[in-house]
């Protein structure tokens, strides 16, 4: 079907996009609006109108277009077109309206959106800049701060903020086609208002904004190159601020950090499709059961009650219920700030707390927080068994234990799933779905849904120590270990770490989560450990002292008069004590362990159907440990940097330990074959 197509309705010219899912201005659609505007320009209507057919207006340039060759006619020339036009065109926006999709209609001459239309120029979160336009009309309609706030940020703003701002004229009410065609009425026989021809914006100090921007990048490029363009709107005139626009629109589009971030993009919507499972339906979920009131089984509450879901805690005895309301509500006080509550006496209502399992004789699914410990999991287990409806989804919130073994403690394995939340489990985007042996489909269906109602993204994995995510962890953070034991102080580790653009170093990460934490991991894998395994003895004995981490006030860091946290001496000391080697360390050579060890231990969970894809491990390291959006993940990262680059890397360092540096077989077969991670997200495994 023609993706543009016009209707002649009394004066107006009704051009209406239809390229779904979104809208996206593909290079046929492209082409249609051109020819469409120059119909419409020769035809007898006097007025134009741009709508956008489905559920929203336009969702932007093609994204799956970037990186490819350029094909004409180019978005900036078809709205120069638009705007060019001697009758006036007016854009009625519904929906959305994102990147490419605003800069048409502000390449129009009016601009008319519906109530709860969302507005925006998201082009830096893909490493770009808004390149047809929006850098020079925006701050033209806006004037330069509001436009320059909104183009760096990405994030969108709603039609009555578009309204206030000057980037809308008008909200219209009742249906779009409506309200756009009684507004193109009105205008039809008039003057076009070509946003180009208004006056330049006054130039303005943008220096605070600069030095904001500068503090959050950790070495994204693209916000501080689109305030530059922004910038060039006070001093260039129009046609000159437009070339400067796309010759900074073109560097971005050659930078590696918009292949990283555009490969986020869509990694992101893939996770959903997970083999298996396509047109399976899943089971209805209305009332969540939550067993363990603590900081996870609370977070989990919350998160379900935020999205309108019931919800019954069961917990052993009063206090705890007690503790678990309190949690919830100040977690609900946070949510209310940030405007995500909008009716507490009703999400408060949907909440029961009960000592007793047989109030989730009623629930759809339950989910177990409780503590990390076999022969627990395997009771609560027994008696979720005995007191749930059939067809009801048990689940594990358990972030390593074995899936399988605590589905066996129940007569209806098929029902049993691994839903590993992150702390804290309200705010915290990502869900591995973890898949036993014989979880039946649909309950993974299930636990997909769950997590899309929930507004969070769902990665499959499949059961081992620690799936995907803690697993690669635990490889990372033993190289940094080895590190600190041979030589590094941590706090150097952490600085390069966080050079690589990480918000946070190993050592701060484990002052957050408690040192205590890290301490009970290794006590449970010392009965399996090999000899040859070095114990960061180091942390053992920052543990002894007494040095938990943020909870004590001190850890790595002193805590005690510098929120986020100073170096301590002591620490030092100690670490000296424990200290193996004495042996220097270049901030590159950090990154380069940490980095090998981490695409090591991913390429063995993709090898072993941990991960179904490359692309799964990289969506499960973004959301879930910090790792820099703009570099991909870190299998997109090892397919820029050159995979045999980092081969030779783990060969040169097994040199001197092959018992934890022995490269993965997947990495070996990929290098000899010249493949990369890239080519098993569309192909399989190797
Ligand atoms: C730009 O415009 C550059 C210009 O300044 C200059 C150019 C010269 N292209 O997210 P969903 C696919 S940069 C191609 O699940 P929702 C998506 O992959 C662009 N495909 O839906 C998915 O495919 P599949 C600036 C796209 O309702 C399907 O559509 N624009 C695009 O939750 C459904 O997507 C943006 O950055 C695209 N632009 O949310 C907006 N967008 O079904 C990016 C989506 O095969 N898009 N797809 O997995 C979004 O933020 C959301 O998709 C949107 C809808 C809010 C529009």
């Amino acid at each position: 079907m023609d993706p543009v197509r016009t209707e002649i309705e009394g004066r107006v010219a009704v051009v209406t996009i239809d390229n779904p899912p979104v809208n996206a201005l593909s290079a046929a659609v492209r082409a249609g609006l051109a020819a469409a505007i120059a119909d419409a320009e020769r035809g007898p209507a006097e007025a134009i109108l741009i709508l956008g057919a489905g559920r929203l207006f336009i969702g932007g340039a093609d994204i799956s277009e970037f990186g490819k060759p350029p094909v004409e006619p180019f978005l900036p020339d078809v709205i120069a077109a638009i705007e060019a036009c001697p009758k006036p065109v007016v854009a009625a926006i519904h929906g959305t309206s994102l990147g490419g999709g605003l800069e048409v209609a502000l390449g129009c001459h009016y601009r008319l959106a519906m109530p709860g239309t969302k507005l925006g120029l998201p082009e830096v979160t893909l490493g770009i800049l808004p390149g047809s336009g929006g850098t020079q009309r925006t701050p033209r309609l806006t004037g330069l701060r509001a436009a320059a706030e909104m183009i760096t940020g990405g994030r969108p703003v709603g039609a009555e903020a578009a309204r206030e701002m000057g980037l809308i004229d008008r909200i219209g009410e009742g249906e779009v086609r409506t309200a756009g065609l009684a507004y193109a009425e009105e205008l039809a026989g008039s003057a076009p208002r070509p946003t180009g021809g208004m006056a330049a914006p006054e130039a303005e100090d943008l220096s605070d904004l600069r030095k904001t921007l500068q503090a959050r990048a950790r070495g994204q490029v693209a916000p501080l190159v689109a305030l530059e363009a922004v910038e060039t709107s006070a001093r260039l005139p129009f046609a000159d601020g437009l070339a400067e626009e796309r010759r900074l629109f073109h560097h971005l589009m050659e930078t590696p950090q918009r292949a990283g971030l555009i490969h986020a993009f869509f990694a992101e919507r893939a996770v959903a499709k997970v083999p298996g499972i396509k047109g399976v339906a899943p089971r209805d979920i209305g009332h969540v059961g939550i067993v363990g009131g603590g900081t996870m089984g609370s977070g989990i509450a919350t998160a379900a009650l935020l999205s309108g879901l019931r919800v019954t805690l069961v917990e052993r005895d009063t206090d705890a219920l007690d503790r678990a309301r309190a949690t919830i509500g100040k977690n609900l006080d946070a949510a209310e700030k940030r405007g995500k509550l909008k009716d507490r006496a009703a999400v408060e209502g949907a909440l029961t707390l009960a000592l007793d399992y047989d109030a989730l004789s009623e629930a759809d699914l339950a989910v177990e927080a409780v503590f990390e410990a076999m022969d627990v999991k395997r009771e609560v287990f027994a008696a979720l068994d005995a007191a749930m409806r059939p067809g009801a989804v048990l689940a594990t919130n358990t972030s390593y234990l074995d899936v399988n073994e605590i589905a066996a403690a129940t007569s209806r394995p098929a029902d049993v799933i691994g839903l590993h939340f992150f702390s804290p489990a309200h705010v915290m985007k990502l869900l591995e779905v973890v898949v036993a042996d014989e979880t039946a489909p649909d309950v993974v269906a299930t636990g997909f849904a769950l997590a899309k109602r929930l507004g969070k993204i769902a990665v499959r994995a499949g059961v081992c120590d620690g799936f995907i995510g803690n697993r690669i962890l635990s490889a990372y953070r033993a190289a940094a270990d080895h590190m600190v034991l041979d030589g590094a102080s941590p706090y150097q580790v952490d600085r390069a770490i966080r050079g690589f653009g990480f918000p946070m170093g190993p050592y701060q990460v484990s002052d957050l989560a408690g040192l205590d934490i890290g301490f009970m991991t290794r006590e449970r894998k010392a009965a399996t450990a090999h000899p040859k395994d070095r114990r960061p003895v180091f942390a053992d004995a920052l543990y002894h002292a007494g040095q938990l981490g943020r909870k004590a006030g001190r850890g790595y860091y002193d805590y005690s008069d510098d929120p986020k946290g100073r170096e301590d001496p002591e620490v030092a000391r100690i670490v000296a004590e424990a200290q193996e080697g004495q042996r220097a360390f270049t901030d590159e050579e950090i990154v380069r362990r940490y980095m090998a060890a981490m695409v090591n231990e991913s390429a063995r969970v993709v090898d072993e159907g941990i991960a179904a894809r490359p692309l799964d491990v990289d969506v499960v390291l973004l959301h879930g440990y910090g790792f820099p959006r703009h570099r991909g993940g870190p299998m997109h990262w090892a397919d820029a940097e050159g995979m045999d680059r980092i081969l030779a890397d783990i060969r040169a360092f097994a040199e001197e330990d092959d018992h934890f540096w022995r490269p993965a077989p997947l990495l070996e077969r990929l290098v000899a074959e010249g493949r990369t991670f890239a080519d098993l997200n569309t192909g399989g495994r190797a």
